[in-house]
């Protein structure tokens, strides 16, 4: 059998106590009627957990009763909020990420959120505050169905593969828009501290038991090649992920959260809105180590455990 029938397939869900209407035909599904501000029963939240390993990224309208301190505390029903590693919070919050975009420029290069540290998120969730009339639309790939398409050729490759991921990559090209001395500014903080992690490229999802895909921006180099064979190997496993029948692309309004899996996923903003104002806040929830098909966990490299516990 080949991989194309064994695919899962986005389908509007009559199983699940919410109303789940898919989006994209491989990711993506809106959930109507539920108001995340809300006392939330621990059902409903079983609900949405389940949803969200299944469609891999979900998205609520007219949230508009979600203010910071709401935000927070429904991403503490969901799991164990964590603050990015270096970027300091945003003003007011207790550990939410600003995304303000008062230049035009946005986070439009795919990544998967943190890969530079072991247990990196295992989901965030995003609110938008402003958002353009038109442009700034995110992107969302699923790196299951991703890994599941490669040939078999490619998946043997991979399946034992590893690769060293670092927060010190080419922030210019992510930020294409910005100016270079705003690159340069967001660069020092993102960086502040250098974090390197070794990750499985082939990661086994700790609650679908799904392979998928560990790749993204963050990637510095496959263990055993050498740069120019990574950068051609990471262009072409890429190019697998970001096929167009992998993703779904979410057209935002005012109001409208968006929560992915971040173990099964890459993401991109599209930075197509000019000089329009976009603003939006992430609350991110801390993950589990990820496990290779081998069984082996993803390592710390930098910074040295010995030099953190001593700092
Ligand atoms: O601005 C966006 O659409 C995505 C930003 C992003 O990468 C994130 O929130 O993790
Ligand atoms: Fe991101």
């Amino acid at each position: 059998m080949t991989a194309i029938h064994q695919r899962f397939v986005n389908a509007r869900e009559v199983d699940s106590a919410l109303d789940i209407v898919p989006v994209a035909g491989r990711i993506g599904a809106e959930i109507r009627g539920v108001a995340l501000s809300g006392d939330l029963d621990d059902a409903t939240i079983a609900a949405i957990r389940t949803a969200l390993v299944r469609h891999k990224v979900i998205f609520f309208r007219d949230q508009f009763a979600l203010d910071d301190a709401r935000q927070e505390a429904f991403a503490e029903r969901l799991g164990k909020p964590v603050a990015h590693p270096t970027v300091p919070v945003a003003e007011g919050s207790r550990f939410l990420l600003e995304l303000d975009s008062r230049e035009g420029y946005a986070a439009s290069s795919w990544h998967t959120d943190v890969t530079f540290v072991p247990a990196y998120p295992e989901a965030s969730i995003l609110r938008a505050i402003v958002i353009p009339e038109a442009g700034g639309d995110t992107l969302w790939a699923n790196t299951a169905t991703a890994y599941e398409d490669l040939p078999d050729a490619l998946k043997l490759l991979v399946n034992d593969l590893k690769a060293i991921h670092t927060n010190l990559y080419d922030y210019a090209a992510v930020f294409a828009n910005a100016p270079k001395e705003d690159a340069e500014r967001y660069k020092a903080v993102f960086a502040s501290t250098v974090y390197e992690t070794e990750h499985p490229v082939v990661r086994v999802h700790p609650e679908s038991g799904e392979r998928v895909l560990l790749l993204g921006h963050f990637i510095k180099q496959f263990v055993g090649l050498n740069r120019a064979d990574s950068e051609r190997l990471f262009a072409i496993l890429q190019d697998h992920v970001i096929k167009p029948e992998n993703t779904v692309r979410w057209r935002w309004r005012e109001g409208d959260v968006a929560i992915w899996d971040n173990r099964a996923t890459q993401h991109r903003a599209i930075a197509d809105f000019g000089l329009q104002r976009r603003h939006l806040r992430r609350a991110t929830i801390a993950g589990t180590v990820p496990v290779g098909i081998d069984g082996q966990e993803s390592r710390l490299l930098k910074p040295e455990r010995s030099t953190e516990a001593t700092a």
